[in-house]
């Protein structure tokens, strides 16, 4: 708390700060929700010490992030909406700069946490998962003219699944650094047996069959904020890997989050499956949104990018409890071997039920 304590003085806040705590549930960053009484009214921010290992150019990262969310700011007001509370606002230094820099070279930025919102980890209700749907649909329409070459990529080659089984996966299985290989033979087998998903749709973007776009890439439901009066989702956040992608990749990622019956790291197997309910909720909403402007192409590979998006999540858990977890936040030695599970079992659920999830597209796509 006293580390933070001096980086919260760095930044422009207002009022007295009266409590600070780490904060949400994100794999990759810290986050500090910190607390302010600025003459009787509370004001609240979210601080984050930002993860170097994963984001390389953390300058560059936040040059994306400013850029992209003026541009948002821009759309939200010329729609009408309010700039405030429908976009990220990011909260400068005491220099004037985007983030600061602490003596062991750690990056931490600040902004105002969105007032009045919830973030969740699990919808309720379907009506509450349509509501992301629209949200990150939104998201998207709102991009489509930002300029996608001015974009730095964070992460390059962040969903391409073929270069992630050959260039992380397998590697990750023949040099076996964490001395784990003989307890996730069967998951290992899994992967391999499924090799093919890999390269369906980098090829279909090498024929030129679908568009690259601007994308957010990390789709979680846990990366929009809700109205905590009116559970309307209002602001799409966590920004880091705002790139080039495709439609597809932002639509399967939110389905293997939050269409999964279970949590993500749920052990118990038999209550992990698709739900065809939340499923169709979601389609429905993000089609409202960007539905218009997505090609035959992409239409008929939302199903399919639900699977895949869900087996190269699980294959990454997978990746990464074989180099002995060094890329995702873990909280026990198993974790990441639980999520790879639990991602294997959601994609053989969404296996037997594909022709019903292509059908529930078919019909909203009509
Ligand atoms: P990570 O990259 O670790 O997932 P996020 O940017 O998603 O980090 O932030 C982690 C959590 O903090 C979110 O899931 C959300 O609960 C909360 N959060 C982040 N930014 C805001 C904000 N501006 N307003 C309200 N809550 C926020
Ligand atoms: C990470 O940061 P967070 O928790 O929103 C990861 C995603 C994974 C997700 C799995 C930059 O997302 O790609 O799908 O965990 N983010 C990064 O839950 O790698
Ligand atoms: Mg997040």
């Amino acid at each position: 708390m006293e580390v933070i304590n001096d980086i919260i003085k760095k930044f422009k806040f207002k009022g007295e700060l009266t409590d600070c705590s780490v904060y949400g549930s994100g794999h990759i960053n810290v986050t500090y929700l910190a607390v302010f009484n600025n003459n009787g009214k509370e004001n609240k921010y979210i601080i984050q010490k930002i993860n170097p290992h994963v984001f390389k150019n953390i300058e560059k990262l936040m040059d994306n992030i400013f850029a992209v969310t003026s541009y948002l700011r821009s759309e939200i007001r010329k729609a009408g909406g309010d700039e405030n509370r429908e976009t990220l606002h990011y909260i400068k230094t005491e220099n004037g700069d985007k983030f600061y820099i602490d003596e062991e070279g750690n990056y931490y930025r600040a902004y105002v946490f969105v007032t009045d919102s919830v973030c969740y980890n699990s919808a309720d209700n379907s009506e509450m998962f349509r509501q992301s749907g629209i949200a990150f649909g939104k998201f998207q329409k709102l991009l489509s003219d930002f300029p996608a070459d001015s974009l730095y990529e964070t992460l390059p080659e962040f969903h391409n699944t073929k270069h992630r089984y050959e260039t992380e996966f397998i590697p990750a299985v023949q040099e076996n650094k964490s001395g784990r290989k003989d307890t996730c033979s069967a998951e290992i087998d899994f992967v391999m047996e499924r090799k093919a998903y890999c390269s369906r749709l980098v090829d279909l973007v090498a024929d030129g069959s679908l568009p690259l776009r601007v994308t957010h890439n990390d789709t979680k439901l846990n990366n929009v904020i809700f109205d905590k009066d009116s559970n309307k989702a209002i602001c799409v956040i966590d920004l880091d890997t705002v790139m080039p992608g495709l439609a597809l990749y932002d639509f399967g990622d939110s389905i293997r989050f939050g269409a999964n019956t279970a949590a993500e790291d749920e052990k118990d197997l038999s209550k992990v499956s698709i739900s065809l309910e939340y499923f169709k909720a979601y389609a429905d909403g993000f089609l409202s949104q960007a539905g218009g402007s997505l090609n035959a192409c992409e239409i008929d590979n939302l199903a399919f990018a639900s699977l895949l998006m869900t087996f190269e999540c699980g294959m990454r858990f997978l990746t990464d409890y074989l180099n002995g977890d060094t890329y995702f936040k873990t909280a026990y030695p198993e974790h990441n071997l639980v999520r790879a599970r639990n991602q294997f079992a959601l994609v053989a659920d969404m296996e037997k039920h594909m022709d019903e999830m292509k059908a529930i597209i078919a019909e909203l796509a009509k």
